[in-house]
């Protein structure tokens, strides 16, 4: 991909729409929009942040849609090239024939994320602020919206680049000290050095630690449905949705499959898992249903543990709570509608609810408590928070620099060379993550995850 060319692309979404917006960027542009768009001045004599009203020409002259061209002059462009925005009617095929046309004469179509990755190498914004884009355009939820805005922002930016540059600096100084001969150098060099290391190292953490909450937005925080057969997982699950997703019968052992579905809680992305219920059983397809439904319950954000009341207390409820943790649990004695005199609720740790999802009786609750455990997401201020491809680098980093903290402190001098060999490579891990540093692999992992036209 050069940046030379000139690339146009569909901006908005395929179907109708009020308005339709074809993109156009780089060098040829004038000429591009010259031949191709009619108006009372030509785009090319027209200035930046101005729009003409005028038709969209077919090469024979007959015309295509009457237009609005919106002129972007570099560097004020989302690319920080030369740039033209069509705005015809917003039909699939009108909108494929202003963009056949502009390629008609000369443009050629735009890759996945290439206007950002335009706007990324000409400096209007860094990797980190190119990768929002695309989590505001997928964005979910609220939060999740608000989280990808602040990192847009430069939120997220400005933490890493603080990081960068205090461990460019404390590299830099322990470089200097290689040029001293040994008793030339201070006495408190090193443990200074040792304190700024320590530092770099407080703050790569505190933006390692916001990595479980990009997670749970960026991917949903994912609840898992449990409990002994006939409880009302099903029941629960549907009437979290609002539909009746999962088949609900008298007959234990109906669901067999794990089923997810997704939904937003309070601003938060979730994604609901209903299981199989978990008992003994001869049958092979629902034995694979309690497996997979034990392996989703080990890796849950929020257990949600049905018991049905209509029994006594089993001690196999009692079995199967001992192995959640109370702080990630949700437990609910079910069916209060039926229930038995002998129901007794006796699990130290767990405060359960009580519910009726046949008369409806206490479901709110369930909602509110689930959210609740969610709290420390749900309720924070919404800030900036890392990927994996951030947390991945940032691991790196890590990793390097505690070997370069290691030679300070246990050797000082003579672990200086080999200190600042280790803060390169974390160097340069950090630098990745911005866009500092970067090679076309990076880029391209970064940017296929766009839609074309961005
Ligand atoms: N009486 C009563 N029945 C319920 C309640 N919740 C669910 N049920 C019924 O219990 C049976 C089993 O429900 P289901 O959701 O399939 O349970 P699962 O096996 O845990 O998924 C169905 O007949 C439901 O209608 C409740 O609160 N009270
Ligand atoms: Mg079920």
């Amino acid at each position: 991909m050069s940046t030379t060319d000139t690339i146009a692309a569909i901006a908005t979404p395929p179907g109708q729409g009020g308005v339709g917006i074809v993109r156009v960027s780089g060098s040829k542009v004038w000429k591009i929009a010259d031949e191709i768009f009619q108006g009372l001045e030509k785009p090319s004599a027209t200035k930046g942040g101005t729009f003409l009203h005028g038709k969209v020409i077919a090469a024979d002259g007959s015309e295509i849609d009457e237009a609005l061209c919106l002129i972007f002059r570099a560097p004020k462009s989302y690319t920080g090239e030369d740039t033209v925005e069509l705005q015809g009617h917003g039909g699939p095929v009108v909108l494929k024939k202003i963009l056949r046309r502009c390629l008609d004469a000369g443009a050629r179509m735009a890759e996945p994320g290439e206007f950002t990755k335009r706007a990324f190498l000409n400096g209007k914004m860094d990797l980190v602020q190119a990768e929002a884009v695309a989590d505001l355009i997928h964005a979910q939820s609220d939060r999740a919206a608000k989280a990808a805005f602040e990192q847009l922002e430069g939120g997220l930016s400005k933490q890493f680049n603080a990081l960068y540059d205090g461990l460019m600096e404390t590299a830099a100084d322990i470089e200097t000290t290689l040029d001293f001969v040994e008793d030339e150098l201070p006495n408190d060099v090193f443990p200074n050095l040792g304190k700024k290391l320590d530092q770099s190292f407080q703050g790569l953490e505190t933006l390692l630690s916001t990595w479980d909450e990009g997670r749970l937005l960026r991917e949903g925080a994912r609840v898992v449905i449990m409990g002994r057969p006939n409880a009302g997982k099903s029941t629960l699950f549907n009437a979290l949705l609002g539909n009746e997703r999962a088949i609900v019968t008298e007959i234990a052992g109906t669901t067999r499959d794990v089923i997810e579905e997704t939904l937003v809680l309070d601003g938060v992305p979730l994604r609901i898992l209903d299981t199989a219920g978990l008992r003994e059983t001869e049958c092979l397809i629902e034995q694979e249903g309690i497996r997979r439904a034990r392996v989703h319950s080990a890796t849950a954000d929020i257990a949600v543990y049905l018991i049905d009341s209509s029994q006594p207390f089993s001690a196999e409820d009692e079995e199967h709570l001992a192995k959640l943790n109370p702080a990630k649990a949700v437990v609910i004695c079910n069916k209060t509608d039926l229930r038995h005199p002998d129901f007794q609720f006796q699990v130290p740790g767990f405060q359960p609810l009580e519910t009726s999802l046949r008369t409806g009786a206490g479901a709110v609750a369930i909602r509110s408590a689930i959210s609740e455990k969610l709290g420390a997401v749900s309720n924070a201020p919404v800030h900036a928070v890392i990927s994996e491809r951030h947390r991945n680098l940032l691991e790196l980093a890590r990793v390097e620099l505690i070997q370069a903290r290691n030679r300070i402190s246990e050797e000082g001098e003579p672990g200086a060379a080999s200190a600042a060999e280790h803060l390169r490579s974390a160097l340069e891990a950090l630098g990745q993550v911005t866009g500092r540093m970067y090679h076309n692999e990076l880029l391209d992992n970064v940017f296929s995850r766009f839609c074309i036209g961005k």
